[in-house]
């Protein structure tokens, strides 16, 4: 294990929570593979992983600073950045000052952003994309254990008999623990998946609660009363280990007295609910996992409750294979929480609150006094941004202007702000566009520190490629800064050791274990040891090299008292509910390979081929009630915000709810954007924004042409068209189009090739058109267009065109009649590691290939990462389905 300039690097994943180990190889060609070693995957690694190598190429990447668009030096760039924050300071007082960090970040990163703005600017505005993913989390966790702490460790999702997964979809979202659930399984093992929608998790449900949305709080509360009722209760724990039982059973009571009252308000069948209710009473080894359709709501943190209740109600919290486990998102979601990156904590787990913090936190990093908090909570920020009230903003690793709800409003108030300062790897994002100050940040690869993850586990994130350009890592900038502002005594950093050590130093300042977040055994790391650190999951007492597994499993809480709390569920129901304008629920979340704003993902061609526009999937009985047809195009309308996608026929969702994926943006489609239909509505305890829960019209989009545009390079990335989404492949950017009105192609081709184009096949009647420009024999530009989208091909191999540099004969008459007749259309890839189409599994089936392994036998698809397994089981079940009923 070693750090940069040698062929072979351990490292962590920089995707999801699950925190995987990754070995690099960059003998020849950068190379991805699964770190056996690593015990959050043990050499396991899903379909973003596999493809990491895909990403670390240098197009698009942002390379050097720019201030008010000119590239300029860095000591200029450090210079504008602590020119602006000390005039506003000056001007208007530290609190016009604010940051916005994100999960992304290493924990050195965000110890020194959260130590300059807390410590030394003053101003509390510090807040983080967490905000949006695990704040009503951390907050459920705090009101029940007294701090923010996961109790369980990824074996036990394995060593549970009972799985109870609330609103997360880990197939496609914690896929490498997913996996492992799978792979536990065995007889009397059961999983419950409790989502609105059923997903590629549901293959794994012995039960599925299609629940309608917003209401866990109600199922739950009616588990705790049929514990009560049906002697399900630990009664012993209850009374030695925990407090408010009975306030909590009285609330549960009244908000659901029954199953048949729970059945109703979660429009659930009585019979399924009862079952889970057994099967929960009759199981000591249950882990209940959740992520964001309990997080993202306004009931988000009484969700998080409502579900420890239950596990407190039967002494189920950090014992092997029983506890509540809260999946993480980000890869270091939980190193933010614990520098105390959160606007209302303060460091180290400390918050504002703590008697004797702020002074303890004075003292230990030597300045003056830290801010007064809490500050704004990122939807209030943006607010607050939007009065004129923040007159400088740092945002760093995140989208604010795609992943804040209502995006109009962030835009409007990102264009109002005076100081907008951006840290990003890549130049051009949604959010890049309102820069006024743009700083190059390393990416993963590039940058070293540690991230934490969903069970608590603290790996090191390498450097094994070298910095390009002038891109910098974030804490090396940020120290800058804070030198040029005259702090330089205090951010003497030379590294990330550095800065771990005087993190690990801080958990442990004056800890005499009443804060359960403790690094005091890993304080006095050498440099060497920092570089070798093996994963270990804290708290990491003082002397111990190794972590702990679990938390509170004896019983005992970091509550005054010492006891678990209870807390009173009432019900809270989402507050945007359908109307006759607006009559569907929008539900959003994620997809399989894509990774939020697709600043990377999107540059592997292999994970846009799984799904490559933005989409909404609706159920068959609303497509016949709207008038919609399955792939067509259709808008859906939030007052003046709307958003257009393709129309997936979806029987998997509920009657009058859509579900739309959150990854497209300005950058990659022309009206992609998921949270411009959700509106600023928060938990009022943590903060955390509705995300899942919007509303709208649908209406399809009566399009007169479809067309796929191929380019070479060089033209921009924005259309003027109805609907437009931007793929880029490895040989040629790539859109799809749409348009409402019809459009002269014979006339229009320069626009859209570039120039003239030396090849055209025009047949007005048909509603055909095709076109190729071709410079010096090369292939430069083609646009195919039909009427009829059904005809238009998802041509893979015409990318192959591009990537000779002369065009023969045979590709010259293929292209026009827009096919290689020697090629063989294979769909939409489901599986991409060994690139295998829908048609071909069709196919397959078809030709006999009953089940998946046979699939894998034949094809090889789901054989290497298995993401792609709950897709292949739907396939196959389909086709069961359509022999039985044809
Ligand atoms: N491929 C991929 N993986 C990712 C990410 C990514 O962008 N792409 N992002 C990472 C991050 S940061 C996060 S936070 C995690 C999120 O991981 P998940 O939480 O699994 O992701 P989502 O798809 O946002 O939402 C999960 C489910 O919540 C359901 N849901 C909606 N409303 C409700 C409700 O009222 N009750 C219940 N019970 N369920 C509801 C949705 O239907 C959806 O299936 O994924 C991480 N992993
Ligand atoms: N409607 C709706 N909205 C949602 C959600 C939802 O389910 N529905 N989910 C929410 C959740 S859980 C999350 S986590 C957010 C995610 O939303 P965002 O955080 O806004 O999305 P990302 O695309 O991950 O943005 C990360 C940015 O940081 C850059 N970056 C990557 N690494 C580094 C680095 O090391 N340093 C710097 N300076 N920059 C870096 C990337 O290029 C990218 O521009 O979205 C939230 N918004
Ligand atoms: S599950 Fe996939 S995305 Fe998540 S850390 Fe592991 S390899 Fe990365
Ligand atoms: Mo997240």
């Amino acid at each position: 294990m070693t750090a940069s300039n040698t062929a072979s690097c351990h490292t962590t994943c920089p995707y999801c929570g699950v925190g995987c180990g990754v070995v690099t190889n960059t003998t020849d060609r950068l190379t991805v593979s699964g770190d056996t070693a690593h015990p959050a995957n043990l050499g396991r690694l899903c379909v973003k992983g596999t493809n990491l190598h895909e990403t670390t190429d240098l197009n698009g990447r942002l390379m050097q600073p720019r201030v008010a668009g000119r590239q300029v030096a860095w000591d200029q760039a450090i210079g504008e950045t602590a020119r602006a924050i000390r005039e506003s300071i000056a001007q208007y007082g530290p609190e016009s000052v604010a940051f916005y960090l994100s999960g992304q970040l290493l924990t050195e990163d965000y110890y020194v952003a959260n130590k300059l703005a807390k410590g030394f600017i003053g101003t509390p505005h510090v807040d983080t994309n967490s905000r949006l993913c695990m704040s009503s989390a951390v907050a459920a966790h705090k009101r029940a254990f007294g701090a923010d702490a996961v109790p369980a460790c990824y074996e036990d999702l394995e060593l549970a008999d009972l799985l109870v997964l609330v609103g997360s979809n880990a197939a496609w979202n914690h896929p490498v623990l997913y996996q492992r659930m799978k792979a536990a399984a065995r007889d009397g093992r059961r999983v419950v998946v409790i989502d609105p929608r059923e997903t590629a998790t549901s293959e794994l449900a012995d039960l599925h609660l299609r629940l309608r949305p917003g209401t866990d709080t109600v199922l739950f509360n009616g588990l705790l009363v049929w514990l009560a009722d049906q002697g399900g209760l630990d009664a012993d724990y209850i009374a030695e280990h925990c407090e408010g039982f009975d306030d909590a059973l009285a609330a549960a009571r009244a908000a659901a007295p029954d199953v048949a009252a729970v059945a109703s308000q979660c429009d659930l069948p009585e019979e399924a609910v009862t079952r889970f209710y057994r099967w929960y009473q009759a199981t000591p080894r249950t882990v209940t996992g959740f992520s964001q359709g309990a997080n993202q709501s306004v009931a988000g943190t009484d969700k998080g409750n409502a579900i420890i209740n239950c596990h407190l109600a039967t002494g189920r919290v950090g014992r092997p294979g029983a506890s509540p486990l809260s999946l993480t998102g980000q890869p270091n979601a939980m190193g933010g929480r614990e520098v105390g990156g959160l606007a209302n904590t303060l460091a180290a787990h400390m918050d504002y609150q703590t008697p004797g913090a702020r002074e303890l936190v004075a003292e230990f990093w030597q300045c003056e006094q830290v801010a007064d908090g809490p500050g704004h909570k990122a939807v209030q920020l943006f607010d607050a941004i939007h009065d004129g009230k923040i007159k400088v903003l740092w945002v760093m690793a995140t989208n604010p202007a795609v992943s804040l709800p209502d995006t109009a409003r962030v835009r409007e108030a990102l264009q109002r702000c005076p100081t907008v300062i951006v840290s990003d790897c890549m130049a051009s994002t949604d959010t890049t566009e309102f820069a006024d100050i743009l700083l190059p940040a390393a990416g993963w690869g590039e940058k070293d520190g540690t991230v934490t993850n969903s069970e608590r586990r603290i790996s090191r994130q390498r450097q094994f490629l070298p910095l390009p350009g002038e891109v910098r890592p974030d804490w090396w900038i940020m120290t800058e800064v804070a030198k040029a502002l005259g702090f330089g005594e205090a951010f003497k950093y030379a590294g990330p050791a550095d800065v771990f050590r005087e993190h690990a130093a801080l958990s442990a300042f004056r800890n005499d274990g009443q804060r359960i977040f403790n690094l005091a055994g890993l304080t006095t790391l050498s440099n060497e040891e920092y570089d070798q650190l093996s994963p270990v999951q804290w708290p990491v007492l003082p002397g111990a090299l190794a972590g702990q597994a679990r938390l509170f499993g004896d019983g005992h809480y970091c509550t005054a008292n010492g006891r678990g709390r209870f807390v009173p569920i009432h019900t809270v129901l989402p507050v945007c509910q359908p109307t006759a304008e607006a009559p569907l629920v929008v539900n959003t979340g994620r997809i399989r390979d894509q990774w939020h704003t697709m600043t990377r993902t999107a540059k592997s061609p292999r994970l846009l081929q799984h799904r490559g526009e933005p989409f909404i999937e609706v159920h068959p009985d609303d497509m016949a009630r709207y008038g919609l047809q399955d792939q067509g195009l259709a808008s859906l309308h939030n007052g003046d915000q709307r958003y257009v996608g393709k129309v997936r026929s979806c029987p998997q969702q509920r009657v009058g709810e859509v579900f739309v994926p959150i990854h497209w943006n300005q950058q990659f489609s022309s009206a992609g954007l998921a949270s411009a239909l959700t509106d600023r509505v928060t938990d009022p305890v943590s903060g955390q924004p509705e995300s899942k829960h919007g509303v709208a019209s649908i209406q399809p989009l009566k399009t007169k042409w479809h067309a796929r545009l191929l380019v070479r390079q060089n033209r921009p990335r924005r259309w003027r068209a109805d609907y437009w989404t931007y793929v880029p492949m490895a040989d040629c950017d790539s859109w799809w189009l749409a348009g409402t009105s019809d459009e002269d192609w014979a006339e229009r081709a320069d626009y859209w090739l570039g120039g003239a184009p030396q090849l055209v096949m025009n047949d007005p009647a048909q509603g055909m058109f095709r076109a190729a420009r071709i410079v010096d024999g090369r292939l430069e530009a083609l646009i195919l267009v039909d009427r009829d989208v059904s005809r238009l091909p998802d041509l893979a191999w015409l990318e192959t065109c591009f990537a000779s540099d002369t065009l023969s004969e045979r590709d010259r008459r293929a292209l026009l009649a827009a096919r290689d007749a020697e090629a063989e259309d294979i769909g939409a890839i489901v599986c991409s590691c060994f690139q295998v189409g829908e048609r071909q599994i069709e196919a397959a089936i078809a030709a006999g290939a009953a089940s998946v392994d046979e699939l894998g036998k034949r094809l090889r698809c789901g054989t290497n990462c298995g993401s792609c397994l709950p897709e292949l089981k739907e396939l196959v079940a389909n086709a069961v389905e359509v022999k039985v009923t044809s």
